[in-house]
């Protein structure tokens, strides 16, 4: 045998979201070059009772975010790099904020500099907060460099957009070929019951699960479809917590609407009783969508069972309990409209999905690589380069142990938050080893990519988004207007 290959994965069973196969893969240029028998090369990692899955890719999570006072997440780059890294994640989509009033490019500018110093592979999500004239006029440019999905939130202070601002929001995405994602929770009611519940003294972290139910997702979950349908602009709905929800998804997919839904491990092991635990604990389960209780999640496992959701993705959003920016900036009696919301979770996503979801049998092998690589890769414009075991694609891989069992810990999930969510949370399935485009950059949790070794992935057009050109009475109001 010569050293064909610059590395060879030996003897492992390669998953793909068809199929399973004992095979090689052989790795040149930081590429794979061939997936067959009796590979060699001049390195071989020994894949031998181990799957081999592409390396995950992570849709949605928020890294170095900046916030309106100026400063940023406390997670940065090169630590949420090392956490996705050690959890079998080789390529992210994180996010760039336009803060309202202010243009996007030159605050895109710098949350390009920032992921200078990422580990991992990236794209960015834009976040709309304002499309006034003069932000859609700077939207071409912005999907023209890469960034071809556009964030819309339904709610959240500063960041909600209103009916017709994401109507706008929606057309430009139409205009330039861009996709549209949606954070759907009904603004004005979660704030009227927020109001009550503060009134009746209602204010511990519990109260955050009562003041935004399922029927304020379902809500706008289908507003978010009926005037993308309006606008015949394909969306995906970010993290789904509750059957509702998915069923307002399932019912246009099937009057062929182009909707798309995304859910996060922390609604299939988090429940609203977990932000009820006593003192101020309760605040590390706090994220929005809220986590419901076990029928949801036996709804969420029916609708990825259904492909209604087709992507499984962190949300990661870190926010320490103990740091001064974290879960008590507002002092450790703050009431729940003053706790800053979201949960860490990248280096759990993966484990976390195979625990619940292969290990029990209720999804199987290709299922989670379509859930966590493919189909994400897929709808945001990275496949083939990304998401797939196949020759041409980057060698992103992750050595998987299917029988592994290990009880979570912060220590195991490498990122700069204090806490995890899933702290002493038992799971059956680990990471052994991450390879990112050729080179082994964690081995038994030792993470050895370098800072600023991760690269830019800019997204040019792709066909899954197309609109499907159906339009009431054939008018197209997005080319007509701005
Ligand atoms: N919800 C979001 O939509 N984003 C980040 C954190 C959260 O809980
Ligand atoms: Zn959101
Ligand atoms: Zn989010």
């Amino acid at each position: 045998m010569t050293d064909d290959f610059d590395l060879v994965i030996r003897g492992g069973t390669v998953v793909t979201a068809a199929e399973q196969f004992r095979a090689d893969v052989g790795i040149s240029g930081g590429r794979i070059a061939a997936v067959g028998a009796s590979l060699a090369g001049a390195r071989v990692l020994d894949a031998g009772g181990l799957l081999v899955l592409p390396g995950g890719v992570d849709t949605h999570c928020h890294i170095e975010q900046l916030q309106a006072d100026g400063g940023a997440d406390e997670e940065t780059w090169e630590t949420g790099s090392r956490s996705a890294l050690a959890g079998g994640t080789t390529s992210v989509v994180s996010f760039s904020t336009q803060f309202k009033g202010r243009a996007i490019g030159p605050s895109l500018a710098e949350y390009r500099r920032r992921a200078g110093q990422a580990m991992v592979d990236y794209a960015f999500h834009q976040i709309v907060t304002d499309p006034t004239d003069a932000v859609l006029n700077e939207l071409p440019g912005i999907i023209a460099s890469g960034v071809r999905s556009l964030k819309a939130f339904l709610t959240y202070d500063p960041l909600r957009l209103d009916d017709r601002q994401y109507l706008r929001v929606l057309a430009a995405a139409r205009r330039h070929g861009a996709l549209v994602t949606v954070h759907c929770e009904n603004y004005d009611a979660i704030g009227w019951m927020t109001e009550a519940l503060l009134a009746a003294g209602l204010t511990a972290p519990q109260y955050h699960a009562w003041s935004r139910p399922p029927v304020l997702e379902r809500e706008a979950t289908h507003r978010a479809i009926a005037l993308a349908e309006l606008v015949d602009q394909p969306i995906q709905v970010f993290h789904v917590s509750c059957p509702e929800a998915a069923d307002e998804i399932a019912r246009a997919r099937l009057r062929g609407v182009r909707v798309w839904g995304e859910t996060c491990p922390q609604y299939f092991v988090l429940s609203a009783a977990d932000m009820d635990r006593p003192g101020f604990e309760g605040a590390k389960f706090m994220c929005s969508p809220a986590p419901r209780d076990a029928a949801a999640t036996a709804g969420l496992w029916e609708a990825i069972r259904l492909g209604t959701l087709d992507v499984v993705s962190s949300d990661h959003s870190g926010w320490s309990y103990d740091g001064p920016r974290g879960k008590r900036v507002n002092g450790a009696d703050a009431s729940f409209r003053d706790i800053p919301n979201g949960v860490p979770g990248l280096a759990s996503r993966l484990p976390i999905l195979w625990s619940e979801g292969v290990a029990t049998g209720r999804i199987g092998l290709s299922d989670f690589v379509r859930l966590t690589a493919t189909q994400p890769a897929r709808l945001f414009g990275l496949h083939p380069r990304k998401g797939s075991v196949m020759p041409g694609a980057d060698a992103d891989l992750v050595l998987w142990d299917p029988a592994r069992r290990t009880t979570l810990t912060n220590a195991l999930m490498q990122h700069v938050i204090d806490y995890t969510p899933y702290e002493g949370l038992a799971v059956t399935g680990w990471p052994v080893a991450t390879v990112r485009r050729g080179e082994v950059v964690m081995q038994d949790g030792r993470v050895t990519a370098q800072p600023g070794s991760g690269q830019y992935l800019p997204v040019g057009p792709y066909d899954m988004i197309a609109p499907r050109g159906v339009l009431a009475h054939g008018f197209d109001p997005a080319a007509a207007c701005s």
